[in-house]
């Protein structure tokens, strides 16, 4: 079978889906492209802060309802170290901006519905998915149920996450990768138990724990874990014993714990490719790059590239400018280099390096000391986390 649309977008993660409703609202047609299934893609639990910005884009684009019902607002976070009292990183007061705890799972659910409601083109189970001529007329092709199939476009928008085929697609001669892999991983449940009120980061010297959640009855939490664990040495005990040991006494006291639901283990990676566009080809979220989980800015990093890349398409096609279009590499990385240090530094703060010498748990210690007291370094963290506003 063969098509023919404006903007092929390969990935239906929260980049690809985004990229195609906001362009649906700007009048530009797109079709996605999904190697797995829905089910599967629904399936996976990731992300749950949202910046401010993040926030504003979903409520702008008409799927802030259900965020706004379910979700919750969040005033700042916590950070607790060494066994000592927490103290929160207030961003309302700091910045006047408010964050958001809705899970990267729900907002996937509500893409799905805006577009299904919109009569989107969505295809799944596309295998063997490749992109041809992105410097010319490009064209993705597939398999679908045994059957190839065709998709000719004006512009591809390869929102594939990391494994995916777009970045691979670019010659080794025009990409230049960056990246950093750091000798721990998180290991993540949900259960189905009242959360801790507060985002809370804790460190400490037997390692980093996380404490988030998505609802009033659904907790997720984290723990800092060996890159060799498997799930299958985390029962459920040993994970709740282990977390309450990083947390501060009285935060370890009132965590109220259950049987997990869904346990994984992710490793922590930084990564950035550059330039996020080859010809007509347009790198956005994971495909792109990578943060380490730490400052919550992969999903909100994915919203920004994508409202970039759907106000570019928009300015092409209701006026003919490629302003934005040619500037939407660099736009987009000086966010992304951001997010990346700011993700960088909170990892390395906050988690604990198997070759660290006690001189090196001190400076943590200290920075953590000069974090709690001094309002100028709480006023810059604030500011950063909350995310920085989009370019105009
Ligand atoms: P995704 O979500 O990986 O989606 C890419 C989609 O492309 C499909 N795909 C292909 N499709 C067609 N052809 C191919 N060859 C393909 N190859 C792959 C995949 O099946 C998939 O459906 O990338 P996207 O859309 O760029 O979204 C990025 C976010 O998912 C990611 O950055 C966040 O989840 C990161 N993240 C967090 N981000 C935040 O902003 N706040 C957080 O609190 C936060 N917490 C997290 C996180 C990521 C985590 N893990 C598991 C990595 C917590 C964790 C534990
Ligand atoms: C989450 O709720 O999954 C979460 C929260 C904060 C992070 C990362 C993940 O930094």
């Amino acid at each position: 079978m063969q098509w023919r649309t404006q903007v092929g977008i390969v990935g239906a993660g929260p980049a690809g889906l985004l990229l195609s409703h906001l362009l649906h609202l700007r009048g530009v047609e797109s079709i996605v492209v999904e190697r797995t299934s829905r089910a599967h893609v629904l399936a996976r639990i990731r992300a749950g802060v949202l910046e401010a910005g993040t926030v504003a884009v979903l409520r702008e684009a008409g799927l802030g309802d259900r965020m706004d019902r379910e979700g919750k607002p969040h005033e700042g976070v916590a950070i607790a170290w060494a066994g000592r009292g927490r103290f929160l990183i207030d961003t309302r007061r700091f910045t006047g901006k408010e964050m958001m705890a809705y899970g990267q799972t729900a907002i996937t659910e509500d893409l799905f519905a805006a577009r299904d409601a919109a009569g989107g083109h969505i295809i799944d189970e596309a295998e063997g998915v490749a992109l041809h001529r992105v410097t010319g007329a490009p064209f993705i092709t597939f398999d679908k149920e045994g059957a190839p199939h065709r998709i000719d476009c004006d512009f591809i928008a390869g929102c594939d996450g990391f494994h995916g085929v777009s970045r691979q697609t670019i010659p080794a001669a025009v990409l230049r990768t960056f990246e950093k892999s750091y000798p721990f991983g998180w290991l993540g449940i949900m259960s189905e138990t009242p959360p801790y009120p507060d985002i809370c980061y804790v460190h400490h010297r037997r390692g980093f724990a996380l404490a988030s959640q998505r609802g009033p009855n659904l907790s997720r939490y984290y723990v800092q874990c060996d890159l060799s664990d498997t799930v299958d040495q985390w029962p459920d005990d040993r994970f709740w014993s282990e977390f309450k040991a990083r947390c501060p006494q009285e935060m370890a006291q009132s965590i109220v714990t259950g049987p997990s639901i869904e346990k994984s283990i992710a490793p922590l990676r930084s990564f950035v490719a550059e330039p996020m566009r080859h010809g007509n080809l347009f790198l956005a979220g994971d495909a792109a790059h990578i943060v380490p989980p730490t400052g919550a800015k992969g999903l909100n990093l994915a919203v920004s590239d994508v409202w970039y890349l759907a106000r570019a398409f928009a300015a092409r096609y209701e006026r003919g400018e490629t302003h934005y279009l040619d500037s939407y590499s660099e736009m987009a990385l000086r966010r992304v280099w951001g997010a990346e240090r700011l993700s960088w530094w909170l990892t390395n703060l906050l988690h604990r390096f198997p070759d660290e010498s006690e001189f090196d748990e001190r400076m943590k210690e200290d920075q953590l000391e000069y974090l709690r007291c001094s309002p100028h370094a709480q006023a810059s963290l604030a500011e950063q986390y909350v995310g920085l506003p989009f370019e105009s």
